[in-house]
């Protein structure tokens, strides 16, 4: 942790209070990237609701960076969820070795205009990679605030020109029994697959992560490229994607696939709605130098802290049913 330069000033911190104050105003209307217009999504020309609830208070005004205390690099690494180097905490730091990170092809397809198979470079050529201090929130009731390096999700999408039938997009985890071992159990059906309604995947919070800590992306979190989804449980956010696909459906999820009572596709951190097996009104923070076993104990946010930013996409959805 020492080694990393934090904190940068952020770009709330420079920017000007009444560009900022008209950012916000537009962000609520869903105006604040063109990109969000390319979706002609559910959810993104509805009215904004009237009250948001409060911002986390030590985020930056665009949620890009919280200012809680960070994960340890130690327990980013080690303390893991990556099936498919084993299902223990450890077994990914342990395992995750054998994954070659490069050279990375990813394919991409459906509906889109621009489709084939891209190296990695193509994914982060041109765009600028950013820093985004992210809180992470586990389904199974532990989070981490991690600072992450990727590009915007949606500015890399955009470049393969998605056609107005693109409602989804789909993310595959590579699937290859020489490189990992967790293949040989089927907990659950590989390749693990994950996905987003095109409006959260151009939200301009979700990120295509590269790096952590300021180093590339550790093996055993998810190299060379993942999804993060700060305020969805931390299973949307997928590792070491090969395959992006446009859809028109909903696509199939891995933990919807295998539990469809518990796991629903859009999984949206909420503390109103219990897990079937345990409650989600609470989380155990790893930060610090505390104990992973004994962390704080502290209230889960709705939207895991980001509802000012992200509660607009689900105007007039009730969230108990579309869990
Ligand atoms: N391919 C793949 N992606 C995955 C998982 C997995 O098992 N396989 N686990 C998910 C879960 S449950 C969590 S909480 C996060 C953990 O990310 P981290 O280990 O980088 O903290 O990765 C998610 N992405
Ligand atoms: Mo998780």
């Amino acid at each position: 942790m020492s080694r990393y330069r934090y904190p940068r000033p952020p770009a709330s911190e420079i920017t000007p209070e009444g560009v900022y104050r008209r950012r916000r105003e537009l962000m609520g209307l869903g105006l604040a990237s063109p990109l969000l217009a390319l979706a002609g999504c559910a959810g993104a020309e509805d009215a904004p609701t009237a009250a948001a609830p409060a911002p986390a208070p030590t985020d930056t005004p665009d949620g890009f960076r919280t200012r809680e205390t960070l994960t340890t690099e130690r327990d980013a690494t080690t303390y893991n969820n990556f099936y498919e180097f084993g299902t223990g905490k450890a077994d990914p730091a342990q395992n995750a070795h054998t994954l070659r990170p490069s050279p990375w092809m990813v394919v991409v397809g459906g509906e889109a205009e621009v489709t084939g198979v891209f190296p990695l470079e193509d994914f982060l050529r041109p765009h600028a990679v950013q820093e985004r201090i992210y809180r992470l929130r586990c389904v199974e009731g532990w989070s981490m605030v991690l600072p992450w390096e990727g590009v915007p999700l949606g500015e890399v999408l955009a470049r393969f020109r998605p056609t107005s039938k693109a409602k989804y997009v789909a993310f595959t985890t590579l699937a290859e029994r020489d490189q990992m071992p967790g293949l040989r159990w089927p907990v659950l059906d590989w390749p693990y697959r994950e996905g987003l309604r095109m409006d959260e995947a151009m939200h301009p919070l979700s990120l295509l992560a590269t790096g952590l800590f300021g180093k590339p992306l550790p093996n055993q979190n998810g190299a060379p490229l993942r999804l993060v989804v700060p305020w969805k449980y931390g299973f949307k956010s997928i590792k070491s994607i090969v395959r992006i696909e446009f859809t028109e459906r909903m696509p199939p999820t891995s933990w919807n696939q295998s539990q469809p009572s518990e796991y629903g596709f859009y999984s949206n951190v909420n503390p109103a709605v219990d897990h079937p097996r345990w409650s989600q009104a609470s989380e155990r923070r790893i930060a610090g130098d505390g104990n992973r076993v004994f962390a704080n104990r502290i209230p889960t946010l709705p939207f895991n802290g980001y509802a000012e930013h992200v509660a607009p996409l689900y105007t007039g959805m009730d969230l108990r049913k579309w869990f």
